[in-house]
């Protein structure tokens, strides 16, 4: 499916909602990183989808801003990656809606993330929240993706994604690639700290589930020093203890050190000083990301220049397969695909 692309194409989307977490970074941005030399990358701040919850209009545009110079201050080189805003790339609404039209009611009604968000949810249900994997479909559809880092959570939209590629592929021919999920090996999925038992998560009410990668350091102090751990006192790795055994994760993700070894340096020792440990750890890890992060985001100009140059890139890349699904469909041509046609040859 690659011939004649060059680099295999990775794409991943991230809401800007909440504050970015230690989870996202290890979840995500860790993997981005890695992959970033021998991938042609696209970040997408998939602003769309954050709108199937309302948000506070000035504080959205600042956290879009928020996140793309944390991407940076991560070690994520912008001359190695297209970083973008959903909503600067009309073509994925564009998509969305011809994918939609292939979809099947029952397809969404399965989706495990869809179920939980609407069963928690006091309001009515919006269309945007059933239809949300649909979107995530057309955005990595648009580009050709080959691979799709996600954490664990995201699965089922991937093979949903999958699904539909083939389907639509059966029907009309060749259009699309068929991407491939990329987890981590480890820390695909972290825990809340408060709540072992279901996932951090960058908006939870309770801020002392997680760690934002912009916490001060008393901050995170505290938020180590009060997270739930199990009966005992043994530092071991066990999905019997998950609160301690969530805690060494973070701890060997941050710090590239084994779970093993982490096993052995503590053995014998207790909770209190693993969390004393972990917490300086953290602080260390999160220190020069902090530092870089201010620079990025101070630099206004340069941020809002390279989003703009990316979604520029975003445009033209995706016109190219749109132009193909709107010709296979049977669209007559002239309408907003031409247009970005005609921007891709003067570009
Ligand atoms: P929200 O609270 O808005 O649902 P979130 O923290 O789940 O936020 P997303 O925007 O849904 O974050 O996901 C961003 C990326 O981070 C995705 O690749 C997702 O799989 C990954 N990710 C999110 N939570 C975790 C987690 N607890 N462990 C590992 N990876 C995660
Ligand atoms: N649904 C994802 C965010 C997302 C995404 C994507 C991830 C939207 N579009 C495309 C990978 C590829 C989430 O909630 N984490």
């Amino acid at each position: 499916m690659n011939a004649g692309k060059g680099k295999p194409v990775l794409l991943s989307g991230i809401q800007p909602t909440g504050r970015l977490t230690i989870a996202n970074y290890i979840g995500a941005l860790k993997q981005w990183k890695a992959l970033q030399a021998t991938h042609d990358c696209f970040f997408v701040l998939v602003d769309f989808h954050a709108l199937t919850v309302p948000q506070d209009r000035a504080e959205f545009q600042r956290r879009c801003l928020e996140f793309a110079a944390l991407y940076t201050a991560c070690g994520l080189d912008p001359e190695k990656h297209t970083v973008f805003i959903q909503s600067h790339v009309p073509q994925h609404a564009q998509l969305l809606w011809i994918l939609n039209c292939m979809t099947h009611m029952g397809e969404l009604f399965r989706m495990t993330q869809y179920k939980e968000k609407a069963g928690r949810s006091a309001a009515p249900v919006n269309v945007g929240l059933f239809d949300y994997p649909v979107l995530m479909a057309a955005d990595i559809l648009l580009y050709g993706t080959d691979l799709v880092p996600v954490g664990d959570d995201q699965k089922q939209h991937l093979e949903f994604t999958r699904e539909i590629a083939r389907r639509f592929n059966h029907r009309y021919g060749e259009i699309f690639t068929i991407p491939q999920p990329y987890m981590p090996d480890m820390g695909a999925r972290i825990m809340g700290l408060q709540d072992p038992s279901g996932k951090m998560s960058k908006t939870d009410e309770n801020q002392k589930n997680y760690i934002a990668l912009l916490d001060a350091p008393d901050i995170v102090r505290d938020k180590i020093k009060q997270a739930v751990t199990d009966p005992g006192k043994t530092i071991r790795y066990d999905p019997a203890k998950p609160g301690i055994s969530n805690l060494m994760t973070i701890h060997a993700a941050l710090t590239d050190l084994s779970i093993e070894s982490i096993q052995a340096d503590y053995s014998g020792k207790g909770y209190a000083a693993f969390k004393k440990d972990l917490a300086e750890a953290v602080i260390e890890f999160l220190a020069p990301i902090q530092k870089r992060y201010r620079a990025a985001y101070s630099d206004r100009d340069a941020l809002m220049s390279r989003l703009k140059a990316g979604a520029l890139k975003a445009r033209k890349r995706s016109s190219i397969v749109l132009d193909k699904v709107y010709d296979a469909l049977g669209l007559v041509p002239g309408g907003p695909v031409s247009k970005t046609r005609r921007e891709r040859m003067d570009g």
